[in-house]
């Protein structure tokens, strides 16, 4: 955290300011009043309001006294209260270390300095975890080994990083060539690098992908850096980086219970024009009949980053061993697999979603714990 060092001045009235660098700024009383910590208004274990701010009103300062780092306060409503000034100046200080982690550093098939981590029965609230967690903002993937293959493992460690997001394809899912499927995720068939679930309100943050068995050759598993990809097409195809920023294509996904449908763009930017979110599954996309021309230079488009996603300049290819457990950020990389050929032997991987809050809460929790 940068701290914003703080001066505070009293003035006539009972006004107080603060100083913040040449900026100096009135503290408001009701802005005061809400932040009232002693035991009788906040509740010790959430640190959540015993009293409901929203029905303050007229609020004054009747008394203020500043006594080394405590601001000794007295509100017209007859509530007395000590304030740590450092908590006040904390306020005023922007979470840049956590903003600094959370930066994404795009990757393309170089990608080297890649941490390796391994599970062991402590793992979980460990310092290494923060590591961990670390890693996955960077990189947006994190391979961690030796996580035990027992069925269903993938529960207790998504949900030691905050709360499964359960889908129609349940809590967790099974991937394994089976009869039937739903998808083609559970058959031999090769995946071109995609992202998961575009047609979910909203599509989940981070897919996590345990190895529980792998006996085949192939079944190599892709990456691919969405975010590095996009800021290249950026450079180098303005025009159909431009369409794919524009027009948001229908996802569908249907089996007998359910359809599921949600729009996007290919590219997603935010309000900054900064890229927020790459969707591709070119299994169950509908772009809309736009006018010849426009659909055109979308087909130009989509085939041509469908090339650069598919291409080794920014692939990265590898085998997921039992007890490999891959996560990776759903709205930043592509991932895929290569055909295998389920007479060789078992593949099996299970599969869940979690979502950012998760992954941040953590990340908040053990910089608490461990900074
Ligand atoms: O089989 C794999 O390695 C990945 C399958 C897949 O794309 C998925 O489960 O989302
Ligand atoms: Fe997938």
């Amino acid at each position: 955290m940068l701290i914003v060092h703080m001066k505070i001045q009293l003035e006539k009235n009972n006004k107080i300011f603060v100083f913040l660098g040449s900026e100096k700024k009135e503290l408001h009383p009701i802005w005061l009043r809400e932040r009232v910590s002693e035991k009788e208004h906040l509740d010790a274990n959430t640190e959540q309001r015993l009293f409901d701010p929203s029905f303050l009103k007229d609020i004054t300062i009747k008394d203020v006294k500043i006594d080394n780092d405590l601001l000794n306060l007295e509100f017209s409503d007859g509530v007395k209260s000590k304030f740590d000034i450092k908590k006040i100046e904390k306020e005023f200080s922007s979470d840049e270390e956590l903003e600094r982690l959370m930066q994404p550093t795009l990757w393309n098939s170089n990608l080297k300095n890649r941490k390796n981590f391994k599970y062991n029965d402590n793992f979980l609230e460990s310092g290494e975890m923060l590591e961990l967690l670390k890693s996955f903002y960077k990189n947006g993937f994190i391979i961690i080994s030796n996580v035990p293959t027992k069925d269903n493992f993938i529960v207790n460690f998504a949900n030691s990083i905050g709360s499964i997001r359960r889908t129609n394809f349940g809590e967790y899912f099974n991937v394994k060539s089976k009869p039937n499927p739903n998808d083609l995720a559970y058959t031999p068939l090769p995946l071109s690098p995609h992202t998961d679930n575009p047609y979910r309100k909203p599509v989940p943050n981070i897919q996590l992908l345990h190895c529980i068995e792998n006996e085949v050759k192939g079944g190599f598993s892709t990456l691919v850096d969405g975010f590095a990809v996009a800021e290249n097409f950026k450079k180098e195809f303005p025009e159909f980086f431009k369409i794919l920023t524009e027009v948001k294509v229908k996802f569908r996904f249907t089996d007998k219970n359910v359809v599921l449908e949600n729009y996007g763009e290919l590219i997603e930017l935010d309000q900054n024009k900064r890229i927020k979110q790459v969707r591709f599954s070119t299994r169950l996309d509908f772009v809309p009949a736009l006018e010849k021309d426009r659909l055109d230079l979308y087909y130009k488009a989509r085939n041509k980053i469908s090339e650069i996603y598919n291409s080794d300049k920014f692939l990265i290819k590898f085998k997921l061993n039992p007890g490999d457990l891959l996560m990776m950020d759903n709205y930043r990389l592509l991932h895929g697999r290569t055909e295998f050929n389920p007479n060789e032997g078992n593949r099996f991987l299970q599969g869940c979603y979690i979502d950012y809050d998760s992954s941040e809460g953590k990340l908040r929790h053990l910089l608490r714990k461990f900074s």
